[in-house]
């Protein structure tokens, strides 16, 4: 009888020390959070996801990334801030939304730039070193960036020309469009993409520039009637760690965390050119009206850009010059 009770107690302490283990594995596990502005469902977002899934298989559950969509954690505006302060261990953050704060930032927002995936894909290029270094600077890490589909414009009428976006409600997402909105004599309202639906119901705004994509995720079709594909910049998503964050966790992780961002890189910009069509696709079935632009349309779209590539030069100084010089080259 005192035996059993000995093996009882015996095993009740095997059990303990077991559950001791397990507390301490736990409690070995590094948790990010990684808040983003844009919606679960976005092809940005899916991405981010399978991104997560990978570094947690690669490091056995070591570290585990928990995505906050939807500006659901920090507003889109905010994020960046966030990671920087370690309030969020990472972040998805519009790259050119950083424009205002060093317009290196946004090279990729500047109208005709780049105008489809293969050039936009080289202008990432010719940018990456000089945002890694900048970002570096300020404790940040970059571990990857997707361009958005080609940006178009919307509107509840067809767009024939510049003049034709005078006196526009307009919204704006980033420094460039704002400024765009003010070249044609639009009233800018900058709104994150969380938002978008709401100020188009409410009639906040009655226009934009974005991508099929982001017209796809706010249903767009439900305020708004026309779509001109004017396939002006690709803006994109970069995926940012605070570097303390970054250099605590021990090198094996480290190792599977980039590995996992370069495969993310490669997927998302794939992913990115299939989605283009397959968004514009779905606006159509909405009953939106797909516009190819007018010459008058396009042109005076063009000269705009010219105005703003001009302006961001300017600004954007030496390191400017370097990234236009490297992408031209290539
Ligand atoms: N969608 C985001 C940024 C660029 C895009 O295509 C937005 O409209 O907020």
């Amino acid at each position: 009888m005192q035996r059993k009770g000995l093996l009882k107690a015996m095993c009740a302490g095997g059990l303990l020390a077991g559950v001791m283990a397990l507390a301490g594995a736990a409690h070995a596990q590094v948790k990010w959070d990684l808040p983003t502005g844009y919606p679960a469902n976005n092809p940005h977002t899916i991405n981010l996801e399978q991104f997560a899934k990978d570094v947690n298989t690669a490091t056995q559950g070591k570290l585990a990334i928990t995505l906050h969509p939807n500006g659901s954690l920090f507003k889109a505006n905010e994020i960046k801030r966030a990671v920087q302060s370690n309030q969020a261990q990472a972040g998805e953050v519009l790259m050119s939304l950083l424009e205002n704060e060093n317009p290196l930032f946004g090279v990729d927002a500047v109208p005709f730039l780049a105008t489809g995936f293969e050039a936009s894909y080289k202008l990432w290029q010719a940018q990456r070193p000089v945002v890694d270094r900048l970002l570096d600077r300020q404790g940040i890490k970059l571990l990857y960036a997707v361009a958005w589909p080609p940006q178009g414009i919307y509107a509840k009428k067809e767009i024939r020309s510049g003049a034709d976006m005078k006196g526009l409600k307009w919204r704006a997402y980033n420094p460039a469009t704002t400024r765009i909105a003010q070249a044609v004599g639009a009233q800018p309202m900058t709104i994150q993409a969380a938002e978008l639906s709401q100020a188009l119901a409410t009639g906040v705004v009655d226009s934009f520039m974005s991508s099929g994509a982001t017209g796809v995720d706010s249903k767009v079709w439900e305020s708004l009637t026309h779509f001109h594909t004017v396939d002006a910049w690709l803006p994109k998503n970069m995926i940012i760690v605070n570097k303390r964050e970054f250099d605590k966790l021990d090198k094996p992780t480290q190792e599977a965390l980039l590995k996992a961002a370069r495969d993310a890189e490669t997927r998302g910009w794939q992913r990115m050119r299939e989605y283009t069509q397959q968004s514009l696709d779905t606006l159509a079935k909405n009953k939106m009206t797909i516009v190819k632009p007018t010459q008058q349309l396009q042109a005076d779209m063009k000269k705009i850009g010219d105005e703003l590539l001009a302006e961001w030069e300017k600004k954007a100084g030496p390191d400017g010059k370097e990234i236009i010089a490297a992408y031209r080259k290539q």
